[in-house]
C-alpha cells in the first residue's frame, strides 16, 4: 500500500495556518466567521493541495460503479408529492427534476485524503469556531460522515433547503468543464417565516438577481448555512464530472444515521 499523504501534503497549511493559537489563525477565523454571518457562506479557496485532489478524484472515478444514483422529481423541501389544496404555483407544488450519484463513507478507501482530512481534529476545531458552537464531534455512522457526490453530464441538484444540519461543509474536488455552478439565495426564509412568495419567485426564475455563486475552484472548501437559504447546483455540461466532498460534523457525540434513510441515499 502506498504511504498515506500527510496532513501537510493534503492541506495548504501555509495559506491556512490551522494549528495552535497563532495570531494568523485568529485573523483567518475571524474573517471567515464574519463572512458566514453576513452571507450565509464562507469559502477557503486552495484548501486542498493539487496532489490530494488528484488522489481523491482517482478514488471517486474508480468507485463510480458503487455510487447510488439519486434521481427524483421533488420540491425544494424534498417532498415528492404535490398538495392539491395549494395553488399550482405554490412553492410546495413546484416540482423539479434532480439527480446525482452518491458515494458514502463506507466506499471511501483506506487510507484516503478524505478520511485523513475528516478526522484531523484541527478541522473540527476550526469549523466549530466559524459556526459558533463550543465543540463538534465526528458522525459515527458507517455511511454519513464524508460523502462523495458525483455529477455527470446532465446531472444537477435542484433548488432546495438542507433539512437537518445547521451548516454544511463541502469541498470542490473536480470542477466540470461547464455548468455545475453552486448558487445560493441567502436568507430566502427564516426560522419564523417560510416566505413562500419569495421562495416561489426564486424557483420560477424571477429572482435571479438575488443569486450568489459560491465555491467553484478545485480544492475550495465551503461552509454554508443551507437550512434557510435556497441553493442548487446547475446542470453539469461537458465531459468532466463534477466531484464534490460533503462532510458532516455533529454537535453531540455518538450520532449515527437511520439505516432506512441510508438505504435510500447510499443504496446500501
Ligand atoms: O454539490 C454541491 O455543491 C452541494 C450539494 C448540496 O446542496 C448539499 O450538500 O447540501
Ligand atoms: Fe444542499
Amino acid at each position: 500500500m502506498a504511504t498515506p499523504l500527510t496532513i501537510a501534503e493534503i492541506i495548504d497549511l501555509e495559506r491556512y495556518p490551522l494549528e495552535g493559537d497563532t495570531p494568523a489563525r485568529k485573523v483567518l477565523l475571524a474573517s471567515l466567521k464574519v463572512d458566514l454571518a453576513a452571507r450565509q457562506f464562507c469559502a477557503l479557496p486552495g484548501f486542498f493541495r493539487p496532489a490530494a485532489l488528484q488522489h481523491v478524484v482517482a478514488e471517486a472515478n474508480a468507485n463510480r460503479a458503487m455510487a447510488n444514483d439519486n434521481i427524483s422529481r421533488r420540491n425544494c423541501y424534498f417532498e415528492q408529492k404535490t398538495d392539491p389544496d395549494l395553488p399550482l404555483d405554490h412553492a410546495r407544488n413546484i416540482m423539479m427534476q434532480t439527480g446525482n450519484r452518491m458515494l458514502g463513507y463506507g466506499h471511501v478507501p483506506k487510507p484516503s485524503p478524505i478520511r485523513s482530512f475528516y478526522h484531523w481534529p484541527e478541522i473540527r476545531r476550526m469549523v466549530a469556531e466559524i459556526v459558533g458552537v463550543a465543540k463538534l464531534y465526528e458522525n459515527q455512522d458507517p455511511w454519513q460522515p464524508a460523502n462523495i457526490l458525483i455529477y455527470e453530464p446532465g446531472d444537477l441538484s435542484a433548488w432546495h433547503f438542507d433539512s437537518t444540519n445547521a451548516f454544511t461543509m463541502t469541498m470542490m474536488l473536480q470542477a466540470p468543464d461547464a455548468g455545475g455552478e453552486f448558487q445560493m439565495v441567502p436568507d430566502t426564509r427564516s426560522d419564523r417565516d417560510q416566505n413562500y412568495g419569495y421562495v416561489r419567485d426564486v424557483l420560477l426564475g424571477k429572482r435571479d438577481d438575488a443569486i450568489v455563486e459560491v465555491g467553484r475552484t478545485p480544492g475550495e472548501l465551503c461552509i454554508f448555512r443551507g437550512c434557510n437559504s435556497l441553493h442548487r447546483v446547475a446542470e453539469v455540461r461537458g465531459d468532466t464530472r463534477r466531484i464534490m466532498g460533503v462532510f458532516v460534523y455533529e454537535t453531540e457525540p455518538g450520532v449515527i444515521g437511520d439505516p432506512v434513510v441510508n438505504a435510500t441515499v447510499y443504496g446500501v
